[in-house]
C-alpha cells in the first residue's frame, strides 16, 4: 500500500496534557517512519477524553480522512465518573467507525494511575500513540485489501 498519500486525523484531549503529548509524539513520529507525510496529518485538540467521539465523529464523516486516531488519558484515581467517560469514549469510536467506514483508533489510556499512564506512554509498556498509529495503517491497508 501507498502510505504518502494517506491522510490521518488525530483528535487529543487537553486533559492530562503531560502524557497526552506524548502520545502524540508517538503517533506522528510513527506515521512518519510509516511514510505518511506531515502535511497528510491534521492534529485537533478537544477539552477532554468525553468529547473525542464528537470530533471523531465529524473528521470520519468528513470524507478527508483514511483514519481517526483519539489519543487521550483517563485516570480511575482522578474521577468518580471513570466509567462514564472511558466506556462512551470507547463505545463512541467504535460505533463512528463501524458507520463511516473509516478507522477510529482508541488510543485513550485508561488506567488506575499516572504511573501506569506514563509506563504506556513512552515509558517501560512502549507508546500507546505509536501502537495507535501502526493501528490505522494496518486496519486501513486490511480494508483496502476487502474493498478492492
Ligand atoms: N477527561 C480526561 O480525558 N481524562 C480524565 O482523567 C478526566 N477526569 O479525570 O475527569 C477527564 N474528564 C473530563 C471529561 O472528559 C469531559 O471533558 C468533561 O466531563 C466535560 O464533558
Amino acid at each position: 500500500m501507498d502510505t504518502t498519500s494517506l491522510r490521518i486525523g488525530i483528535v487529543a484531549a487537553e486533559w492530562n496534557d503531560f502524557i497526552v503529548s506524548k502520545l502524540i509524539t508517538g503517533a506522528t513520529e510513527a506515521l512518519a517512519e510509516h511514510g505518511v507525510p506531515a502535511a497528510n496529518v491534521t492534529q485537533v485538540r478537544c477539552p477532554g477524553s468525553f468529547e473525542i467521539p464528537v470530533v471523531a465523529s465529524a473528521m470520519a464523516g468528513s470524507g478527508r480522512y483514511d483514519a481517526v486516531i483519539a489519543l487521550g488519558v483517563v485516570i480511575r484515581g482522578e474521577t468518580a465518573h471513570f466509567e462514564y467517560v472511558s466506556g462512551p469514549v470507547a463505545y463512541g469510536l467504535a460505533n463512528i467507525a463501524v458507520a463511516t467506514g473509516v478507522p477510529c483508533i482508541f488510543g485513550v489510556l485508561t488506567t488506575e494511575n499516572i504511573e501506569q499512564a506514563l509506563d504506556r506512554a513512552g515509558g517501560n509498556f512502549g507508546n500507546k500513540g505509536a501502537e495507535s498509529a501502526t493501528a490505522a495503517i494496518k486496519t486501513i491497508a486490511a480494508l483496502h485489501e476487502v474493498r478492492r
